[in-house]
């Protein structure tokens, strides 16, 4: 008798396991820049004009949210969730962070008031969930790297576990970096409680 055919190799393929990531962070600090990106797919964003220019510099806004995928090896793909900058939208933070696997906060270094409302933002996604997180500063064009890197810790008061990096969300390599430090964190939080290991997979 015939031995049986092998597996095909598209029924025997495994889908990758997925986990959510939120990225967030105040107003205008580069959050659908991050997502659009790095994503594989064509990113889902719900953009509007904003009719107040001079406290906007780009003239679009989130508002509710941006969705994009990236695949890491064949294993994991991670969901990228954008949150919305604007108060006023700020009840689709809750409903973004259900199941999330950590977050990302980016501030934006060249508008001193990021710091108060990435601090804000940070204290909100902290007090939903003790997850993993990583704090991202951008547009930090010609500062020194380490100088940002000390006043963000300082006047977010990040943790010595959190990491804190500077990037350039618009450079894909920049944003590769900063998923590797954020999954690495993952890791690190992982060996420490292993028990946890099935918290915020999608
Ligand atoms: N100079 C500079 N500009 C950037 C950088 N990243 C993003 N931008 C610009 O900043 C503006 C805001 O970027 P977005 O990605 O829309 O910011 P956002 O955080 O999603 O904004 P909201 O949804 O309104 O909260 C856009 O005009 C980007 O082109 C950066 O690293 N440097
Ligand atoms: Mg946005």
């Amino acid at each position: 008798m015939a031995p049986p055919p092998p597996p095909s190799p598209v029924r025997g393929r495994r889908r990758p396991r997925t986990v959510k990531i939120v990225v967030t962070g105040p107003f205008d600090a580069g959050k659908t820049t991050f997502i659009r990106t790095i994503s594989e797919i064509t990113v889902l964003s719900t953009e509007r004009e904003v009719s107040d220019h001079d406290v906007h510099g780009h003239g679009r806004t989130t508002v509710a949210m941006d969705f994009g995928r990236i695949t890491v090896g064949s294993d994991v793909a991670l969901y990228l969730f954008g949150t919305p900058g604007q108060d006023r939208f700020e009840f689709m933070w809750d409903i973004l962070a259900e199941g999330m696997l950590g977050f990302v906060l980016l501030v934006d270094a060249s508008r001193p008031g990021s710091y108060l409302e990435g601090r804000r933002v940070r204290d909100h996604f902290e007090a939903l969930a003790d997850v993993p997180s990583i704090v991202v500063i951008n547009k930090a064009a010609g500062r020194d790297p380490d100088e940002a890197v000390a006043e963000t810790r300082r006047e977010l008061e990040v943790p010595d576990d959190v990491p804190v990096l500077v990037a350039d969300v618009r450079n894909r390599d920049d944003v590769k970096r900063a998923l590797i430090t954020f999954l690495r964190t993952v890791q690190a939080r992982l060996r420490r409680a292993p028990e946890d290991a099935n918290v915020g997979t999608a």
